[in-house]
Formats: C-alpha cells, structure tokens, sequence
C-alpha cells in the first residue's frame, strides 16, 4: 500500500515564531548573519560561507551578471542560469569575475563626431552624465576627451553641435595608468577635486573609469562576498544532460560553486552527475544539488556527495507543477523533515550539510521562519526579479511599473532539461511554469537592507544572534486560519481606503 504521511503539509503562512527571552546583547547591530555555503567536517570551517543568507535563483528572469554582481555585492550569491547555451553562460560568469568593483567599464561612449542631440539621448537612455569620448565610441578606444553635464547647456547650444566642440580634450584631462590601484585612484580623485579619473593602459587605449561615488559606496560594504584574489564569488546552474561539457567551462571561467538545477532531485541522473565531478575535480568543485522534499531524497543526495542541498517542489511563485503533476510538499513541511534528516546525518557522520529552502517566499518573515525551521540560507526567485538589477523588462502596466518574471519551466524559458526525467528522449510537453509581472521594487541594495533588518530583528527576538543559534532556540506554532486574519489588520476602517490585502514584498 502507498505511504501516507499522516502530517498535512504546511506552508510558511501557517506558522509564526514564539518569542524566546532576548537579552540586553540582543541587538541587531550584534546579530551575525553568516552561514555555510558548502559542506564542512564538525570543527572545520566551510570552504565557502555567504555572509547573508540568500541566493538568487537560476532563473533567465532572475540571475545574470549584473544580478550576481550587486548582490555579491550585499553578501549573497547569485547562481547564473544553465537555460541558455554553455558559452554565453561560461561569458556571464567570467564577466562577475573581471569585475573590479570601483572600476567601471563605461557603457555610455561617444565619438567625436557625435552630436550634442545623441548626447543628451545617450544621458537620458543610461543614466550616466560622464561620458567618455573615444576614437571609435568603444569602451576601450583611444580616449580623446570626457564629456559631463558641466560641458554643455541646452538652453544656449544647438543640438547639431559636434562632441569634438565641446568636450574637454584629453590634453586638459587627468588621467592615470590602468595598474592605479583603487585606493591610489581616490587618492588623485580627492587631491585634484575630480569626479571620475579614466584609466589607460599601455597601449593608450581608455581601460576604467574610476567614479568618487563607487569609491565611496565600496567602502560602505562590509559584507561582499570576495574569492581569495578580491574578485567577486559568482555561482552557475548546471543540468544533468550537458555536464561533461558545461562544466568545465564554468570553471575555466572562474565559477565558485555550481548547482544541478532541478526540478525533482531525488533521482539518478543527479547521482550520475555528481560522480561525474568528483571523478573529475574531486572536492574541488563545489556543486549543490535538489530538489528534495522528504528525508529519503536528503539522504540520497547527501550519500551521492552533495555540497548543499535545495529543497522546495512546486511552491515558487511561478511554478504550477503540483497543478499540473500532482507532485510537491508544502515549503515548510518540506523544510522541517529535511532539515530534521539533515541533523541526523550530521549526528551520525560529523559532515554538515547546508539546506537551502528555494522557492515560495513570499514575505520577508518567511525568510526567518525557512532558516529557523532549519535551512542555512534561502534562494528567491520573484523577490529579485521585483529589481533594477534583475535581467528582465520593466514595463508600465495599468499606470504601475512591473518587471517581467518568468517560469524556467514556462514555454518562454523552455529549459525543459529542468523538467524532464533526464536522459536524452524523455522531454516534457506541458508546461510547468508561467508567465507574468511583479511589481517593480527599486534597487536591490535597498531592499535586502529592509528586509535583512527585519530577519535580524526577529532573531534578536527570539534569542539568537547567529543563524545557528536561531536554529536551536526558535519555537514555532503552527496557526489556526482564524488567527492569520488576526495577524493583519482588521477591524478598523483604514484611513488610505486601500483595502488591506497583504504587506507581501
Ligand atoms: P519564487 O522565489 O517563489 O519565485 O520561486 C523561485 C523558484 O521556483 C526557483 O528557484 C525554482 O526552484 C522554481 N521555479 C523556477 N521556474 C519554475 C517553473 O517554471 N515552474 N519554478
């Protein structure tokens, strides 16, 4: 007869925490959010840690370069999305590791023989109001002046004017060698009261430029998450199809740390996959792999050599595969037995495995409930691509601005390889994800800033002030429907007249 698990199976919205005692220590400002990437020996230290407990997901809509750079930037780690081909993946991560922070490969260049009109356009269109200006309006041609706003007026110039008119010419410019470090570069930028300072290499070709504000936004993050050359870590998904190839470019690219990307983990092909790397790299790869659900799928994954495990089927945002499939687990249901088997696992080997809840947060306490039902860290899909820096179109929808987000295992991603069986002949025909808008949230600097204030707020609540201590100490209850209409306002006539809904981010 089948199994029947006699437990219903929740989601986060059915729970909250207790409160424990919280002492004077019991400050935010005190609260340490770093947590295990990879997996570690009991009194050894992880090969890899995050400094904030959250990961973006492998998502077209979500993970590209300038998402993994920015969020790098905060502490978190971005996983590249493998649902495109080997080589424009294997070029996204190579580009988060040439980034040099502070030195900025300039997207707005001009010629000469451009006018004051396709100026102010190319201002409006990016944003940037210095613009170099190159032999051949390259980021990397020969530099023959800079323009910025204090160059031109639009009220007194024709808009037929040439560049070459009115930039400052390189001869009035200060400039430095490509080897400036970051530190040198704000130095002359101070001493000579710039704004920006191009770099030139040896050839006398522009290299960088170096802008006083992103000196000074540098300095103001403390939580970057850095390999041992200072470049920014960046992580990939890998599927269980092209792996003998997409590998290895990913780590000839630099890559930090992979992750079979799946839909449903607990088979053979992920097994096959991670032998494959360990044949190859041996622990020097580091590779995640999921999704798992229950302890059976945990145990399987761990024996196969996972570095971390991800958890969660069917409760992402844009996912209907329990529709379509009849397959899934409630997220927190999912979380609290797989992290259950996961101490266990620890008891009996000493090798502590991180989890990763991936997929249904909705709101930011969902995030302290994922890591104090157990889980290391969080990967979010929708919560990303809600920003400036996720890949996809922001677009006006009945007055409001939206970013597109979409489903890998929609029709407009077609990453079937995350959906079907494995093997090369068993491709899914229906869909299992969808298309559609969330609205736009700004940058992300600001809003991981909001919501970790809330995660560390509550842990100091609870007692804790490592994510591990929260793991030990956290009560939770699970809520009756009743009392979630109680956790909202009610019973009061809001004075916005906006009805009350949700405050989901
Ligand atoms: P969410 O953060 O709720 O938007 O969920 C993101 C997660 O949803 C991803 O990390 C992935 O596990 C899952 N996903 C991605 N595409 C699809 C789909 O098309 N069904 N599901």
């Amino acid at each position: 007869m089948a199994y029947i698990f006699e437990e219903p199976s929740r989601t986060f919205n059915e729970y909250l925490l207790v409160p424990g005692y919280s002492s004077s220590e019991n400050r935010p400002e005190n609260v340490s959010l770093k947590t295990p990437l990879t997996k570690f020996k009991k009194g050894e230290e992880p090969a890899i840690s995050l400094n904030i407990p959250m990961i973006s997901a492998i998502m077209q809509a979500v993970s590209d370069d300038g998402m993994a750079v920015a969020l790098a930037t905060e502490g978190g780690m971005s996983f590249i999305y493998g649902s495109q081909t080997i080589a424009d993946e294997a070029a996204m991560v190579a580009r988060v590791k040439a980034y040099k922070a502070g030195f900025v490969v300039s997207d707005s260049n001009l010629t000469p023989q451009m006018t004051l009109g396709e100026v102010v356009a190319l201002a409006e269109k990016t944003g940037h109001s210095t613009m170099p200006v190159t032999d051949d309006g390259t980021a990397h041609g020969k530099l023959v002046g800079i323009v910025t706003e204090r160059d031109y007026r639009l009220s007194r110039m024709s808009l037929d004017e040439k560049v070459a008119d009115f930039m400052t010419p390189r001869a009035e410019l200060i400039t430095a060698p490509a080897d400036t470090t970051l530190k040198q570069a704000n130095d002359i930028i101070w001493d000579n009261k710039l704004n920006s300072l191009p770099l030139i290499d040896t050839d006398d070709k522009l290299a960088y430029m170096v802008f006083r504000k992103d000196y000074d936004s540098h300095k103001s993050n403390p939580n970057e998450m850095l390999d041992e050359h200072k470049r920014y870590m960046v992580g990939a998904g890998i599927n269980t199809r092209d792996f003998a190839e997409r590998v290895p470019a990913l780590v000839d690219a630099g890559v930090d740390c992979l992750c079979i990307d799946s839909s449903e983990g607990y088979s053979e092909w992920q097994a096959l996959t991670l032998k494959w790397i360990r044949d190859h790299y041996g622990d020097s790869v580091k590779v995640g792999a999921g999704n798992v659900v229950d302890a059976e799928g945990f145990r399987f994954l761990a024996d196969a050599g996972a570095d971390f495990i991800k958890i969660g089927i069917g409760g992402g945002s844009i996912c209907i595969t329990r529709e379509q499939k009849g397959i899934g687990r409630g997220q927190a249901t999912a979380t609290i037995e797989v992290a259950r088997a996961r101490d266990e696992y620890f008891k009996e080997t000493g090798v502590y495995i991180p989890l990763c809840s991936d997929g249904g947060i909705v709101y930011d306490h969902h995030i302290t409930l994922a890591l104090a039902m157990g889980s290391d860290f969080v990967m979010l899909g929708r919560y990303f691509a809600r920003f400036d820096e996720s890949p996809s179109n922001k677009v006006m929808v009945n007055g409001s601005y939206m970013k597109e987000y979409w489903g890998e295992g929609s029709a407009r991603a077609r990453n079937w390889q995350r959906y079907d069986l494995g093997g090369d002949k068993q491709k899914m025909s229906f869909e299992e994800g969808v298309d559609s808008y969330v609205p736009y949230a700004g940058s992300l600097k600001d809003n991981v800033g909001l919501t970790l204030s809330k995660v560390k707020s509550t842990m100091c609540n609870c007692g804790a002030l490592t994510i591990a201590e929260l793991q030990d100490k956290a009560k939770l209850t699970v809520v009756s429907s009743t009392s979630i209409v109680e956790g909202g306002a009610h019973d009061v006539l809001q004075k916005d007249k906006t009805p009350y809904v949700s405050n989901a981010n």
